[in-house]
């Protein structure tokens, strides 16, 4: 599914976000130290190859709701961005450290004039978060945050499962 908000296209799909081509840019749910783990980051670090693990050494520990970026080595996009999410219960007030993630990298897709960028279900995965509350939050955040990026004309959430490609795009079809 794909919506256009003023200059800015929304697309939502199934599939493996390391394996997204066509995109400037993909986001790491990341860990606090930016090393290698399960999910997300060792599809990424495993894809990117070791070179990653050093590039993201000297920018570690980042806080629940950050983001920093890196070249993307093996991957196929020019730039990866890593972001911390909440862990659910845990890192609190977590809708607003959820909401910060998303818009922390949409900044930082910015400073590197990133006109397309991917994102996975951050937090949703091993951090806990229930997948419809973190969709509604993902997804307002991106079309609020990122229609005011200059430059950045794809957003395109990268989904694992079909169930949670259905949640966000239940969400995206009812946002006004
Ligand atoms: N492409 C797209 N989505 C994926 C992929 C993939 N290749 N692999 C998993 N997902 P998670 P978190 C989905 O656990 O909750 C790591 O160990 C997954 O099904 O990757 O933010 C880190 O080192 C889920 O829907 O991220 C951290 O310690 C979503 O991506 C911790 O997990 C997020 O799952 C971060 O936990």
């Amino acid at each position: 599914m794909e919506r256009q908000f003023g200059k800015l296209r929304l697309e939502l799909m199934q599939g493996d976000i390391t394996r997204q081509s066509d995109l400037d840019a993909v986001v790491n749910a990341a860990n606090a130290q930016l090393t290698t783990g399960g999910g997300v980051a060792g599809a990424i670090h495993r894809a990117a190859g070791p070179e990653l693990d050093q590039a993201c050494r000297p920018l570690a520990p980042i806080e629940p709701g950050q983001a920093v970026s890196t070249d993307a080595f093996g991957l196929p996009n020019q730039r990866l961005i890593h972001c911390l999410g909440p862990v659910y219960g845990v890192d609190e007030p977590s809708d607003q450290l959820l909401a910060a993630c998303y818009r922390n990298a949409l900044k930082e897709a910015g400073q590197h004039q990133l006109g397309s960028v991917g994102f996975p279900a951050i937090s949703t995965g091993a951090f806990g978060y229930p997948v419809r509350e973190a969709a509604g939050i993902a997804l307002q955040t991106v079309v609020s945050e990122g229609s005011v990026i200059e430059g950045l004309t794809l957003i395109r959430f990268v989904l694992f499962s079909n169930e949670d490609l259905a949640v966000h795009e239940e969400i995206l079809v009812r946002m006004a």
